[in-house]
């Protein structure tokens, strides 16, 4: 059995995704990142960067001690592993994969994150923020178009991969960080054909009820202004 330790966000749906495709068996362990639950020592000692998802494989391959993983591309790594699924064996293949999935986890990610923090979050319209994090997003769909034209079928090729499960969650996203799909024709395939996966819409709905429908005054306070001293105190000195 796998304790996933989510929140229905873009990042927490990479792993709901891969777990329903695998149909490994999971338990849901919510961590309400709004009322500072990643900050609690328990999740601490799992996930030391305080974010979401992170998992616990207690039967891990050759037995042993339970394993845990925080980060979600090296979840979706230590996933595709165990069950030998979405991530090719060969070295061409692998890599093929591989590079999109850091792609994702180094660009599109954190950069559509910030582009969605200064859109919607920030106190104040900081138009230098707005542009710079909107052009790279804009910059990002563009590769991922022309990646997608090059394919005609999946981010890394003719095979539906964990790249495409760390990607099309970000995608998701797209109306809130002002993205128009109709410029990207080959992104709009891909995401349509996504979408009709019935274990990406199992995925995307695992624990869509617990999510609120507008961000509090207390989750602003757990969520920004988060400093090296909030990682000491816990989750009891920020709300
Ligand atoms: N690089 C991390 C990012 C995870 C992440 O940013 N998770 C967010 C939710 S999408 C989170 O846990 N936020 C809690 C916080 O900001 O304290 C990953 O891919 O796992």
């Amino acid at each position: 059995m796998i304790d996933l330790h989510y929140w229905p966000t873009p990042n927490g749906w990479k792993i709901s995704i891969m777990l329903e495709e695998c149909a490994l068996p999971y338990r849901l362990v919510p961590v309400n990142i709004g009322k500072g639950e990643q900050f609690t020592p328990e999740f601490l000692s799992i996930s030391p960067n305080n974010r979401m998802p992170a998992i616990v494989d207690h039967v891990p391959a050759g037995g042993g001690a339970p394993v845990a993983v925080f980060e979600s591309g090296a979840i979706l790594i230590y996933l595709a592993e165990k069950t030998g699924r979405y991530l090719p064996a060969d070295l061409r293949g692998r890599f093929e994969v591989m590079q999109w999935l850091m792609w994702q986890m180094g660009g599109l990610g954190p950069m559509a994150g910030q582009n969605g923090h200064f859109l919607m979050y920030a106190p104040e319209k900081i138009p230098y923020a707005i542009e710079r994090y909107g052009n790279e997003v804009n910059r990002l769909y563009g590769v991922l178009d022309a990646q997608l034209a090059r394919t005609g079928a999946f981010v890394a090729g003719a095979a539906y991969s964990i790249a495409d499960m760390a990607i099309f969650p970000w995608v998701r996203t797209h109306k809130a960080q002002q993205v128009a799909l109709e410029d990207f024709p080959n992104i709009q395939r891909w995401y349509d054909a996504l979408f009709q996966r019935p274990a990406v819409k199992r995925g995307l709905d695992l624990g869509k009820d617990l999510r609120a429908p507008a961000l509090t005054e207390e989750a602003r306070k757990a969520l920004f202004g988060q400093t090296a001293q909030s990682v000491r105190d816990g989750a009891h000195k920020l709300v």
